[in-house]
């Protein structure tokens, strides 16, 4: 009762009108706050990657907006410095919690309102002796006709607009089988959902309440039963079925077709992806977070030999009808390997490598004429909501002939450089020196 009793009490809508005014306030702050945050963080980027030196290329973009930086320089008082003449972006960058919120409260304030409004008219009515009130079975059964036909045009619309957006053409030969299921499994659902979209709203409306009708009292009927639930368990087990053995199809693969297939490393992070190609042993050396160090960001363990051809690449380049294995991994949050034109997406976890083994079927030429867009480009993604750069994990992917790759692999530099071997040599110099030190002592 006494929550009952909080919806209708003048408190409530005090705590509406409150947190409207904060809400108001923090949209305010955040809209001038997010600029100069963006402007650090992207100052702040610049600077790490300089501090790294040109051996590591970084995978988002570290430029600094000049006319956001003039912006938020001004002249002191509050007005902007003129650099150049391109105007700075005032548009909101989100809208806070509290806004939506607020939003919500005044949505059911309104249907409350209306509400009210309504009893009030019948009362009058009734008070004037005119005993038919409004007919709320005739209002119900409109607004579900108008579900029926709306959710309809829904779904027609979101397949035709959205699936449209669909890359059609699969890039591997796993993903043809990947969108044979999907393709069955939407038939299916589809047939389903419009004859249980017709029947639950149609009936709603034919059948609306009525004071000339009755209901007829239909409590068991056990061929009915039977029926729906023998039919759905035949189709779940057979859409569950074929998604399991397209799944076991992809990912079960014999010992030495993992060996011979192209080893690289996908390592990701908050915001970026590090690539590392093996060189000609086909082996990706050992990794140990521990060895994490400015001139090692993977933190590479460079006393296992295998890892001395291994390559550091800024885009992905991968041979055509070439079985390629990544080894999946992730320096600090869940990432996501994604790359939607292969059908291929696996979760890079901190502290466990993840795999994904698959065969680009044409080159990126082959797949712009295919698709008729000459500027199509594969590209890798991240697909789990890391961080606020999330966005910009992007790299594009580009399949080439075998003797593109070849001539494109030698001319990526070694993890195993210069400056590596110096810092390698300096550490061996101080545990000598430690060693030496102790057995002094
Ligand atoms: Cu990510």
């Amino acid at each position: 009762m006494r929550v009952i009793n909080f919806f209708k009490s003048p408190l409530l809508y005090s705590l509406v009108l409150v947190v409207g005014l904060l809400s108001a306030l923090s949209v305010q702050a955040q809209t001038t706050d997010t600029t100069a945050v963006s402007m650090t963080t992207a100052m702040d980027t610049a600077s790490t990657a300089a501090a790294a030196g040109p051996a590591i290329p970084t995978l988002i973009s570290t430029d600094v907006d000049t006319t956001q930086l003039s912006w938020n320089l001004g002249d002191g008082q509050g007005n902007p410095v003129e650099i150049g003449k391109i105007a700075p972006d005032y548009t909101p960058i989100y809208k806070s919690f509290s806004y939506y919120f607020l939003l919500f409260f005044l949505f059911c304030a309104f249907i409350a309102i209306i509400g009210r409004s309504l009893k009030a008219y019948e009362l009058t009515r009734s008070i004037q002796g005119k005993e038919k009130g409004i007919n709320w079975h005739r209002i119900q059964a409109v607004l579900l006709g108008i579900v029926l036909v709306v959710g309809l045009y829904g779904a027609y619309w979101s397949y035709t607009t959205q699936g449209a957006m669909v890359n059609s053409i699969s890039g591997t030969e796993h993903g043809e089988r990947i969108d044979f299921m999907f393709n069955i499994t939407v038939i299916i659902t589809t047939i389903v959902f419009v004859i249980t979209h017709i029947l639950l709203f149609g009936f709603s409306v034919r059948y609306a309440g009525s004071e000339k009708r009755k209901a007829y009292f239909y409590p068991h009927n056990n061929a009915i039963e039977r029926l729906w639930t023998i039919a759905p368990a035949i189709v779940l087990t057979v859409l569950v079925l074929l998604g399991f053995f397209t799944w076991k199809g992809i990912t079960n693969i014999s010992d030495s077709d993992q060996k011979n297939a192209l080893q690289v490393e996908v390592t990701g992070e908050q915001f970026k992806w590090s690539l590392r190609y093996s060189g000609a042993d086909n082996q990706i050396g050992t990794r140990n977070y521990k060895l994490i160090s400015p001139t090692n960001g993977l933190g590479i363990d460079f006393t296992d030999k295998k890892s001395w051809d291994d390559r550091l690449a800024g885009d992905i380049v991968l041979p055509v009808n070439r079985s390629v294995r990544f080894t999946i991994g992730s320096k600090d949050v869940l990432h996501s390997f994604y790359i939607p034109t292969f059908r291929v997406q696996m979760n890079a976890v901190p502290g466990m490598p993840t795999y994904f083994q698959f065969t680009p079927k044409y080159t990126t030429a082959e797949m712009r004429g295919k698709l008729n867009d000459p500027k199509f480009d594969y590209i890798l993604l991240c697909a789990k909501i890391c961080g606020a750069g999330h966005y910009n994990m992007q790299v594009k992917v580009r399949v080439v002939s075998e003797k593109e790759y070849q001539e494109w692999l030698t001319k990526q530099p070694l993890y195993y450089n210069d400056d590596v071997k110096k810092e390698l040599q300096m550490a061996s110099a101080n545990t000598s020196a430690q060693l030496a030190l102790t057995s002094n002592n």
